[in-house]
């Protein structure tokens, strides 16, 4: 037999064997999860977390043994590094449509979040969004965005109303990261302030990477406040947090939101002790499902979740949900299952609004006691 008669018999062959394995119903459908997160820089361990809950409910996901469209499913994790910046995640989201993967979910960063998920709504392909919450990012008139988490409308609304009506503080002041995240949480805030009768005496500002902020902090403690809200995340809240201390100022620190976790404690010290954070959602192991969460997820990759696993986790199995409801991995199939999601999750129960929003978000408030972070109080951010 020649070398063209042989290949061409091999390929004969295996085509046969294939159409008989999809016949008899063995065939595989790999359906790739995609996910998009700072793997490097300073948002990467908010990064890792998000990428780690994905992977956990896609391995649990490949021990069921799903079938869609009667045909067994492979389900395949594909993750990108964003780098927590707008222009990398714009190239990267184009690739993991490339890839062809049939769900996404992203984003750490509100900054990325924007310009991204347009590109998804051009491919048809549901984003599902764990972390980032300016309000913004499913307000674009984009048929394809989900979030799973309170926005910064609700969570720093409901931060400005307490530090008012409940902290009764009189004398406020306001500083933000400049990013899409903590301008707009702050921006919220003050609104939400000025709703409850309270006075900002002092609005300042730094960029996401500065470290150093005394300019910003004499101008605070010159307005003699008694509360600052801060925009921004953990690593520069808490160093915020530890030039507060060291210039004597006794103003009730306060997050917006990504900040009541362990890198926070470990950077700020003892200057932890008593700062506050607004954060979303209930705390997970108040919840039915969320204890065995965090030993699954402990059990898996050796350390707790950061804070965004249990978000990400969900959001993968809202996705894989709505495939199974729609018996279809074709984003267009599933996509009216995932609108009309009726999901009991690890972070409480999911349903989305008309903007794919959450009907029923809620926030929390944490405050550092003897070094650990512990809820204060959850209220309904609707
Ligand atoms: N929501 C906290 C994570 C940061 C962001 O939204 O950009």
């Amino acid at each position: 037999m020649s070398h063209i008669s042989r290949r061409s018999c091999i390929a004969t062959l295996t085509a046969l064997a294939l159409a008989l394995a999809s016949h008899a119903g063995f065939a595989q459908q790999v359906v790739k999860i995609g996910v998009s997160a700072p793997l490097t820089g300073l948002g990467a361990p908010n990064g890792k977390d998000i990428e780690n809950g994905v992977r956990l409910a896609v391995e649990e996901a490949n021990t069921q043994h799903i079938k869609l469209g009667g045909q067994d499913v492979t389900f395949e994790l594909d993750s990108v590094d964003d780098q927590g910046d707008p222009r990398v995640g714009v190239q990267v989201a184009q690739k993991l449509v490339d890839d062809g993967v049939v769900a996404v979910v992203g984003y750490y960063n509100s900054g990325v979040a924007l310009p991204s998920s347009p590109i998804f709504a051009k491919a048809g392909i549901p984003l599902i969004d764990p972390a980032a919450t300016n309000p913004a990012i499913t307000r674009q008139g984009l048929k394809n965005v989900f979030r799973i988490i309170a926005t910064d409308a609700q969570n720093s609304g409901s931060a400005g109303k307490y530090a008012v009506t409940v902290t009764k503080a009189q004398r406020i002041a306001v500083m933000d990261d400049r990013t899409a995240f903590g301008q707009g949480a702050v921006d919220e805030f003050k609104k939400a302030v000025v709703a409850a009768g309270g006075q900002i005496v002092a609005a300042e500002y730094t960029q996401d990477k500065a470290v150093e902020f005394n300019a910003q902090l004499t101008n605070i403690k010159a307005a003699n406040a008694d509360l600052l809200y801060f925009g921004g995340l953990d690593n520069q809240a808490a160093l915020l947090t530890k030039r507060m201390r060291q210039l004597g100022m006794r103003a009730q620190f306060v997050g917006s939101g990504g900040i009541a976790d362990s890198i926070f404690i470990r950077v700020a010290g003892s200057a932890a002790e008593g700062a506050m954070a607004w954060e979303y959602g209930r705390p997970v192991e108040s919840l039915p499902r969320g204890k065995a969460f965090a030993e699954k997820f402990k059990k898996r990759f050796g350390a707790d979740t950061l804070t965004y696993a249990p978000f990400a986790y969900d959001c993968a199995w809202v996705a894989i949900h709505a495939m199974r409801q729609a018996n279809s991995a074709k984003p267009d199939v599933f996509m009216p299952a995932l609108r009309a999601t009726q999901y009991d999750g690890i972070t409480g129960k999911i349903e989305f609004d008309a903007y794919g929003d959450l009907k029923h978000p809620t926030s929390t408030l944490y405050q550092v006691k003897n070094g650990k972070w512990v809820p204060v109080t959850t209220v309904s951010a609707e």
